[in-house]
């Protein structure tokens, strides 16, 4: 383990950026426009767990790409900067890992962390001792953004074994995600066995991109499955479609039967896995303390979307929302429309969002209940503040790594644990300096 050079402190760190969004921390802000209704100006002081925000001006100062589309409410977008108070030290635990995707903890706090092109699974210890690669995985579709992607520890591990992971899979007449868990055999060459699929996304397409691929376990045993539209528009185009797993998020039991409580279960030309419709691809999803499922999805250019999942909802890709294509061509004639949601909050230009944890540790109180989001075009931790389900403030963290973050999780002391987005990718410890 060595300590990285870029043990700053943020108020630092906001400095050495080279972004232009660094304001003094404690400066009043002329932000009230930003608020979210109901609230007051200055109403966020009053609560200790986040201390004094906002404080400057959104970090987002770049020009948008979509400047004709306006937010539907106030603080939609472009949130007040905040600044975190406690210094950070970032320790690199491990490196060389081939564009590493997933972290998850089993419960000796040694970590399983995924390689996506290559399809290796490694145990890793807290020191960074990394074990020979997991045999018995299945070969994966490692091209562009396929390969092998989450990896979650089963809630009964500790009788079952059980561990679960997302792939793309190479099939007959294209490829897709795919859904396995298998029993974990620990030891000098770790193996699983009694491998069974329990899902596959469906229709069969060939595609290399928008493979989605999150996995969250819910606290009533039920495990949320994050799916891409595969970017090509005959994917696309199946975003919105009930017959199609395409741009959904489905609800699965472990074992992959369907929940008979799932919203279009007996529904005509409906999958019944679907939970929710309308997403584009999906790379950031986490629980927060009241069990609520969010989401961020990767949007087209200015599109970037962070969402609260309810159940059944349609959430409008590629109907509405507030990017347009990188060719600069438009997609959406508008961005609302009925019997669809609004994002609590979009980014334009985009952070390029990938794995996401909201804070519940002891290690940073100020962080509690704080949404961190791994930014890959944007090379930064994003940390967002909400209040009342409304973004009240947003900060870009760890820019000196001049990494593309791909995971963040949450370990089990209350330190954060990174992977950056490299042929040569670490996996990173944020801890108070
Ligand atoms: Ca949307």
């Amino acid at each position: 383990m060595r300590s990285l050079l870029a043990s700053l402190a943020c108020t630092s760190l906001l400095t050495l950026t080279g972004t232009s969004h660094a304001q003094p921390a404690g400066k009043p802000a002329d932000q009230g426009g930003n608020l979210a209704p109901g609230q007051a100006k200055g109403s966020q002081q009053t609560d200790p767990r986040q201390g004094p925000n906002p404080t400057g001006a959104p970090v987002e100062q770049a020009p948008p790409n979509v400047p004709e589309f306006k937010p539907a409410f106030p603080g939609q977008t472009r949130a007040p900067g905040v600044q975190t108070r406690t210094a950070l030290q970032v320790t690199e635990v491990a490196s060389g890992f081939n564009k590493p995707w997933a972290i998850a903890f089993l419960p000796d706090k040694r970590m399983l962390v995924t390689e996506k092109p290559t399809g290796k699974l490694f145990i890793v210890t807290p020191e960074g001792k990394k074990s020979p690669a997991i045999a018995g995985i299945p070969k994966v579709d490692g091209r562009n953004q396929g390969g092998l992607l989450d990896v979650e520890v089963g809630p009964d591990y500790g009788t079952s074994g059980l561990i679960y992971w997302t792939y793309y899979e190479p099939r007959k007449g294209g490829n897709g995600l795919t859904v396995a868990r298998a029993k974990l055999v620990d030891g000098p060459k770790p193996k699983v066995e009694g491998l069974k699929v329990i899902f596959r996304m469906e229709p069969t397409l060939e595609s290399t991109l928008h493979a989605g691929g999150r996995l969250v376990f819910t606290p009533d045993g039920k495990l949320f499955v994050t799916l891409g539209e595969r970017s090509i528009m005959e994917g696309r185009v199946q975003a919105r479609d009930l017959k199609s797993d395409f741009g959904k998020i489905v609800r699965i039991n472990p074992d992959g039967s369907i929940p008979k409580d799932n919203p279009f279960v007996g529904q005509k030309d409906a999958r019944p896995e679907i939970w929710t419709l309308g997403h584009r691809n999906i790379l950031s999803a986490a629980l927060d303390s009241k069990g609520r499922l969010w989401e961020v999805e990767m949007g087209p250019r200015g599109g970037d979307e962070l969402n609260l999942i309810e159940r059944g909802k349609d959430y409008g890709w590629p109907t509405i929302g507030y990017g347009e294509e990188y060719s600069g061509e438009p997609i959406h004639k508008t961005t609302q429309g009925p019997g669809m949601e609004q994002p609590v909050y979009y980014w334009d230009p985009v952070i390029s969002p990938s794995g996401m944890t909201i804070y519940s540790g002891e290690l940073f109180p100020e962080w509690k209940g704080n949404f961190f989001i791994g930014g890959l075009s944007s090379a930064a931790l994003v940390r967002l503040v909400l209040e009342n389900d409304r973004v009240v403030g947003e900060e870009r963290l760890l820019m000196d790594q001049k990494a593309r973050i791909r995971e963040v999780v949450q370990g089990p002391e209350g330190a954060l644990y990174l992977l950056t987005d490299d042929s040569n990718g670490k996996l990173l410890k944020v801890t108070p300096r």
